[in-house]
């Protein structure tokens, strides 16, 4: 016999959740009963997304829940991270509630509580009412006030039966995908622009915050993306550092009542000179969250302008961090298809440093996982990547808790194959494949995986 080092699921506490998540835009479809979001205007724009992909039927899941719901129960995790349509609860973006798009919330999460799972409920997960936007979107100075009123009727609606629930995913995708690089809704160029929305996603998401409170929601709470950031090369510390600073510490900051510290406001006051900063926006993006979810895929590695670089020095790469030092992000192999790197040691150095950055707050992976073009023989999905992928990451969060960490839960990303957003169909994160055309679903060797992992079979 060979020696047995355990189970991947004895190395977590007893009392460690397994979770797996999804988002409403990429799985919904049925974009007839809903109001227009971002996402879906976008989508019209020739190029934006790479295949043609729209918002239908993405995975057609308005239709086959019931189908997804099994599979869920049948994977045996202790969560389902899910996140709402803002256009389809409440399509007006303020005032009404949908009572059919409300509705289909409300069975989702009676079948999961049926099943014994846990739901964690997103607010938002990027699908802004395109009316909202019309009036400014998330540069308007009374987007924080709507998204609460937003929040409050969700917390009013499920705050009985969710006690997690997220304001955000993802503000600096939202702010610098969407408002710096131009390639997410709404495709803004603008950097300008991008840090101001960064700010007030982050004070409308305190707003938020108090809102669910003030309905009844036991563990409000909001999900960055956070990474740790590499040097890769002597030279390239000060780029290092500037991205480190936008990308992590702007976030983790505001949240810890820091504020914006003045090395943020010094290397980008080329670009804006921060007077939309106010006292109480500042305070209401300190309102004390009850968990914080860190997205993890891939660490960032900084390197010098590669010699192809624009006679700036700036290297493209680098252009969606603002007033960005010359450098260039430099990925080492192995890569998934993403091109993103593969490097289990970052997620264990990201929650060590998120920990640090944020005492005593509980922490959640609500995304972890990985893009691979699978080989579907005889009707089977194979996937020996993303399972080994999977195994490095959970070892990784296993790690960070023996480090001190107060992780709580682990999600993988994505429990389907999926529109990824301006990748349309062309990457796929799922543990389960689904046929572009029949959307037919075929759990892939990784969900087999994943279901020993939370079953304790592995
Ligand atoms: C996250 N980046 O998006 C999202 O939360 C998911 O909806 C998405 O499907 C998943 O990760 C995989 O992409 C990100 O370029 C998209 O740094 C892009 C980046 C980070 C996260």
């Amino acid at each position: 016999a060979s020696e047995s080092p355990g189970t991947i699921r004895e190395s977590f506490p007893d009392d460690f959740v397994f979770g797996v998540a999804t988002s409403s835009w990429q799985i919904e479809g049925s974009s007839s009963t809903r109001s227009e979001s971002i996402w879906d205007r976008f989508a019209k724009i020739p190029g934006a997304i790479v295949d043609g992909s729209t918002g239908d039927p993405a995975c057609d899941h308005l239709n086959r829940v019931d189908e997804d719901l099994a599979l869920i129960s049948e994977l045996g995790v202790g969560a389902y991270r899910f996140s709402v349509s803002w256009p389809r609860f409440m399509p007006g973006g303020t005032g009404t509630v949908a009572h059919s798009g409300a509705g289909f919330y409300d069975r989702l999460i009676d079948s999961l509580l049926e099943r014994g799972v846990q739901p964690l409920l997103t607010a938002y997960h990027w699908d802004l009412p395109q009316s909202l936007q019309d009036e400014g979107g998330w540069l308007h100075p009374d987007m924080p006030r709507w998204f609460a009123d937003y929040c409050h009727a969700l917390g009013e609606r499920y705050g009985d039966r969710v006690s997690h629930m997220a304001t955000l995913n993802e503000p600096w995708v939202s702010a610098f995908l969407g408002y710096a690089a131009g390639i997410h809704a709404p495709g803004v160029v603008n950097s300008t622009q991008a840090l101001e929305v960064a700010y007030r996603l982050m004070v409308a998401s305190g707003h938020g915050i108090g809102a669910l409170t003030d309905a009844g929601v036991s563990n409000p709470g909001i999900v960055l993306n956070l990474t740790t950031v590499r040097v890769d090369q002597p030279g390239a510390e000060k780029a290092r550092d500037h991205i480190d600073r936008l990308q992590n510490t702007l976030f983790t900051d505001l949240l810890a009542g820091r504020g914006i510290s003045d090395e943020v406001r010094d290397t980008t006051d080329i670009l804006t000179d921060w007077s939309f900063v106010t006292d109480e926006g500042l305070e209401a993006a300190a309102t004390p969250i009850s968990w914080l979810g860190v997205n993890y895929y891939t660490p960032i590695r900084v390197g010098l302008p590669r010699d192809t670089d624009q006679a700036t020095g700036v290297g493209q790469d680098t252009v969606v961090y603002p007033a960005c030092p010359p450098a260039s992000l430099r990925p080492r192999g192995p890569l998934t298809t993403m091109g993103w790197e593969v490097d289990p040691q970052g997620l264990r150095d990201t929650l060590v440093e998120t920990a640090a950055a944020l005492p005593g707050v509980p922490l959640w992976v609500t995304e972890n996982g990985a893009a691979y073009a699978d080989r579907v023989i005889d009707g089977d999905v194979y996937d020996p990547d993303r399972i080994s992928y999977l195994t490095g990451h959970l070892g990784a969060a296993a790690e960070a808790i023996s480090d001190g960490v107060p992780l709580q839960g682990y999600c993988a990303w994505s429990l389907l194959d999926n529109l990824e957003w301006a990748e349309g169909r062309t990457q796929t994160f799922g543990l389960v494949y689904v046929h572009p055309e029949s959307m037919e679903r075929i759990p892939k060797a990784s969900y087999h995986f994943y279901a020993d992992v939370a079953k304790g079979e592995r």
